[in-house]
Parts: C-alpha cells; structure tokens; sequence
C-alpha cells in the first residue's frame, strides 16, 4: 500500500500528466539512460519544451561526465549575437551550431536547482582549456537576470567571470552594466557587463588575433592575457548537482 501511495503521488511529478518522460535539464536526459551527447529537449519551466545540446563526455572527474546542459555555443560564426534584449531573453540561434539558449530558460533552471557551470575553449591552434565553477545562478529579469557565479576551478583558462559576478545583463538597448557608456555597443554583444568585461562570449567572431577593433571578438582575457585574440570554440555548460 505504502509503495501504491508512493507511485500515485510521484509518478505525475516525474512523467507528466499525460504520463511523457519531460527532463528539466541534461542531467535528467543522462540519468533516464540516454547518455549521447546530442539533441534533446528539455522542459526547464515545467511545460513548454526548448531543444538544447547536451554534452554527456565533458571531461574532469567522474562525478562531472555527462549531464551538462549546454547554455551558449561558439564554433564556426555561423550566427549573429549582436541582439536586443527580447532575444537574449527567449534564446537565439542554430541548435545545431551556434546558439544562446535564453536568460528565461536560465532563471527557470537554477532557480528550481542547483547547478555547476563549466566553460570549454579552444584556440585557432588547437589548444585547449578550460574553467569550472561549482555555483552558479541567474535571477529573474525584474532583477536583470543579474547573474551568480562563484567556485573557480582553473583548467588551464584562468577565471574570466569572477570579476561579472552580481552584474545585471546588457544589451544593445539595455544598459544596465557599470560603465558611463554601453558595453554592448561598445563590444558588440550581449552580456553580464561590468566595466566592461574580461570575457566577451557572445562577441564579434574573430578568426584568431585581430586589432581592429579592441576587445570585440569572443575572449577570454585571463587564457590569453591578450584582448586581441578571439577563440575558435566556446562551450558553456551547466549541471545541476544535489547537496
Ligand atoms: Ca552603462
């Protein structure tokens, strides 16, 4: 009887009503047995599904394989990120390539869980590196979608958010970083600006080193030590983890 209770009461929580598997995020994908790295859909507010890549074989400790939820995506600059606010805010972009997976879909998630985030890079010579941090969070837009990171674990790449932490998002027609001017503008993207940033993900895609114009392509300043020189690739990507 106890057991009968027990699947009466969980199981809609799990399934749904109409009794279909709906993951939150990468995690649940995983940990119901699909454990490629690909194309899921995932359910972050509950009802509405949103495509997302997930990455089952990032590296690092066992713990930390599989499950991680891809929530921004650089390769080939194939996609645009110079974009207003309405678009940051719902997501943008090629599932398949490129993409921001939206400040609405973030707040959904690390509201309701608790989640590491991890950033992958790569240069135009094949290197590699990258940064974990064991929190982070975003806030809702009535709060700027203001985000939270903390818990730097070096792989190589230095800590390029630290110094975003408790910023409120930019736009190109949303200001709301520490600078007189606007961030975005001023580096072409859309981001949790300060005064302005030693990260720029969504920045300019830049084939390697490029002084043009300064600080515009996808760095990340605390690898390079050189605002010039923009990445290949960048994966950021976030798992929920229980304690
Ligand atoms: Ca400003």
């Amino acid at each position: 009887m106890a057991m009968l209770v027990f699947l009466v009461v969980l199981l809609p929580a799990v399934f749904g009503s109409d009794c279909k598997f709906r993951p939150v995020d990468c995690s649940d994908v995983y940990n119901s047995g699909q454990t490629a790295s690909g194309i899921y859909s995932i359910y972050p507010a509950g009802d509405v599904p949103v495509w997302v890549h997930c990455d089952m074989i990032s590296d690092g400790k066992d713990e930390d394989k599989g499950g991680w939820t891809v929530i921004q995506r650089r390769m080939d600059g194939s996609v645009n990120f110079y974009r207003p606010w309405n678009q940051y805010k719902r997501g943008f972009g090629n599932i398949e390539s490129e993409y921001w997976l939206g400040l609405e879909n973030m707040y959904q998630l690390t509201r309701n869980r608790k989640y590491m985030l991890r950033v992958d890079l790569e240069d135009f010579e094949g290197r590699k590196g990258f940064a974990q941090y064991s929190s982070f969070s975003v806030d809702c837009e009535c709060s700027g979608y203001k985000l939270h990171v903390s818990g730097f674990t070096d792989g190589g790449a230095g800590d390029s958010l630290t110094q975003h932490n408790d910023m409120k998002f930019t736009t190109f027609d949303n200001d709301q970083d520490n600078d007189p001017g606007n961030c975005a503008k001023q580096y072409l993207g859309g981001f949790w600006y300060n005064n302005c940033h030693v990260t720029n993900p969504t920045g300019v895609y830049l084939w390697g080193e490029d002084a043009t114009h300064f600080a515009v392509g996808v760095v990340w300043h605390t690898w390079k030590m050189n605002y010039d020189v923009s990445m290949k690739s960048i994966s950021i990507k976030i798992k929920s983890v229980f304690w």
